[in-house]
C-alpha cells in the first residue's frame, strides 16, 4: 500500500470463500501502487465483449479469484443475471401499467451486481442503494419483496438480517457511512466477515461518500466500497461528477482503488473477492469502479432520450454483459441451446409469479405508517397517529 495504516487492528483469518486455495498469498494491493502511475486508466477484463478470456498483466493480480470456478458456475452466473434482467423487465412493465409507483432499472448493470453479489458470504453485510436488484437476488431476497416499496405498501420489504442485506437507501451515499459504521462493529466483534457498500458514480460526489472514505480508512474497516460507475446520475454525466478517473480517488484516502470491467461478470467476481479477501485479512477498505453502462432510463420517471445520444447506448449495448457470457459459454461448449431454452422457461415463470404477487398485495392499514418510526414509543410519533386518527375519523362522521 502507498500509504501505511495507523489502526493497529490485529489482522483477521481469511474465511472460508470459494477461492482457489494459494490466491490470497498473491493477493497484494499492487493496484495501489500502479494508480498514481495511470495516464490510461486501467481495466481489469477476464472476459473481453466476443466472450474471450484474456490473460494480461492488469488481471494477474485478480485471475487467481476465479481459478475456482467450473463451467457449472459459468451457467449459474448466467442464469442469476438472466434471471435478474427478466425480474427488471417485468417490473418496469408492471410500472408501466399502474402497479407500481416507480421502479429504478438495472438493465446493464447484471454482471457487475452478480459478479460482486457471488463473491460476498452468507455472514458478510451488503449495504445497497435502491437499484440493486441483482445483489438482492444472490442474497437470496425473493424478487417480489423488492417490489412493495415501488407499489407504496410497505416501507422496505424484508427484514435485514434475515439475508445480511439493508433496506434500499435512497438518500444517495449514506448508506457507505452506515456500511463503515458496521464494518467498524465487525472489527471491534473480531468477526470474520465483512461489509460491501453499493453506490453511483453520482453519489460519490457526495460529501458522505468522502466521510465515509476518511473514517474506513482511519479505521483500517472490513469495507468494499463498491461503486457501480454507470457514466450517469440521472441527467448528469461522469465529467461534471470528477476530474479523475473515480478509482483513483481512493489513493487520496489511503486504500487501493481497482477499476473493474462492470460488464464483465468473472471480472467482477474476482476483483470482488480480492477486495473482500483484504477486508477479511484486516488490511482495510477497498475502492472498487465497476465500469458499467446504465441501458435504461434513471427510473421510469426519466427520459434519457432529452440528454444522452442514441450512438452512446448502442456502443454500450455491444458490450452487453448477458451476450458476452452466453457467447463463451457457447464457444467453449459451456452450454447447448437446450440449457438457454430451459432458462427462458424458467424465466418466465418467475415473471409470472412476480406480476400475480404484485397484483395480490393487500393495501396497507392507514395507521401502519406509524409503526416502526422508533423501537420504542415516541411522544411526538404518538400525537400524529392521534392526529391522523381524528382527521380520519371527520370523514365517517360526515364532516
Ligand atoms: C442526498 C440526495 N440527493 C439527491 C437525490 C436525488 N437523486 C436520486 S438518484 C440521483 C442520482 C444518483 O446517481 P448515481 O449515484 O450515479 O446512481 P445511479 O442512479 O446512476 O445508479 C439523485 C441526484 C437523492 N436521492 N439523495
Ligand atoms: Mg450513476
Amino acid at each position: 500500500m502507498t500509504v501505511e495504516s495507523t489502526a493497529a487492528r490485529k489482522p483477521r483469518r481469511s474465511s472460508g470463500t470459494k477461492r482457489a486455495a494459494g490466491a490470497a498469498s498473491a493477493a497484494k494491493p499492487a493496484a495501489a501502487t500502479a494508480q498514481t502511475q495511470d495516464v490510461v486508466p486501467q481495466l481489469v477484463q477476464l472476459l473481453t465483449p466476443e466472450g474471450d478470456r484474456v490473460e494480461n498483466a492488469e488481471n494477474a493480480e485478480f485471475a487467481p479469484f476465479v481459478a475456482d470456478i467450473t463451467t457449472e458456475d459459468l451457467r449459474g452466473l448466467y442464469r442469476d443475471m438472466v434471471m435478474t434482467r427478466r425480474f427488471d423487465g417485468e417490473a418496469t412493465a408492471l410500472q408501466r401499467q399502474g402497479e407500481l409507483g416507480l421502479w429504478a432499472s438495472l438493465l446493464g448493470q447484471e454482471a457487475a451486481q452478480i459478479g460482486s453479489g457471488r463473491a460476498l458470504n452468507d455472514e458478510d453485510y451488503v449495504f445497497p442503494t435502491y437499484r440493486e436488484h441483482g445483489v438482492a437476488w444472490c442474497r437470496g431476497v425473493d424478487p417480489t419483496n423488492l417490489l412493495g416499496m415501488f407499489r407504496g405498501v410497505n416501507h422496505g420489504g424484508w427484514d435485514p438480517n434475515t439475508n445480511n442485506f439493508h433496506l434500499y437507501t435512497i438518500v444517495i451515499g449514506s448508506q457507505t457511512l452506515h456500511a463503515t459504521g458496521y464494518a467498524m462493529g465487525v472489527a471491534k466483534d473480531g468477526a470474520d466477515s465483512a461489509v460491501i457498500a453499493y453506490f453511483g458514480d453520482g453519489a460519490s460526489s457526495q460529501g458522505d461518500v468522502a466521510e465515509a472514505f476518511t473514517f474506513s480508512a482511519v479505521y483500517n474497516s472490513p469495507v468494499v466500497f463498491f461503486c457501480q460507475n454507470n457514466q450517469w446520475a440521472i441527467s448528469e454525466p461522469t465529467e461534471r461528477q470528477m476530474r479523475v478517473p473515480l478509482y483513483q480517488r481512493a489513493q487520496g484516502f489511503g486504500f487501493p482503488g481497482v477499476r473493474v470491467d462492470g460488464n464483465d461478470v468473472l471480472a467482477c467476481l474476482a476483483v470482488t473477492r480480492w477486495a473482500l479477501d483484504r477486508a477479511r485479512r484486516g488490511e482495510g477498505p477497498t475502492l472498487v469502479e465497476a465500469f458499467t453502462y446504465r441501458m435504461g432510463a434513471h427510473t421510469t420517471s426519466d427520459d434519457p432520450t432529452k440528454y444522452r445520444r442514441d450512438e452512446e447506448t448502442a456502443a454500450w449495448e455491444a458490450k452487453d454483459p448477458i451476450l458476452r457470457l452466453k457467447a463463451h459459454l457457447l464457444a467453449t461448449g459451456g452450454a447447448d441451446e437446450a440449457f438457454f431454452t430451459e432458462l427462458e422457461a424458467e424465466s418466465e415463470a418467475m415473471g409470472k409469479r412476480v406480476r400475480e404477487a404484485v397484483r395480490a398485495m393487500p393495501d396497507p392499514d392507514t395507521m401502519a405508517i406509524f409503526e416502526n418510526v422508533y423501537a420504542d414509543g415516541h411522544a411526538l410519533v404518538d400525537e400524529e397517529r392521534a392526529q391522523f386518527a381524528a382527521y380520519l375519523a371527520s370523514f365517517e362522521e360526515g364532516h
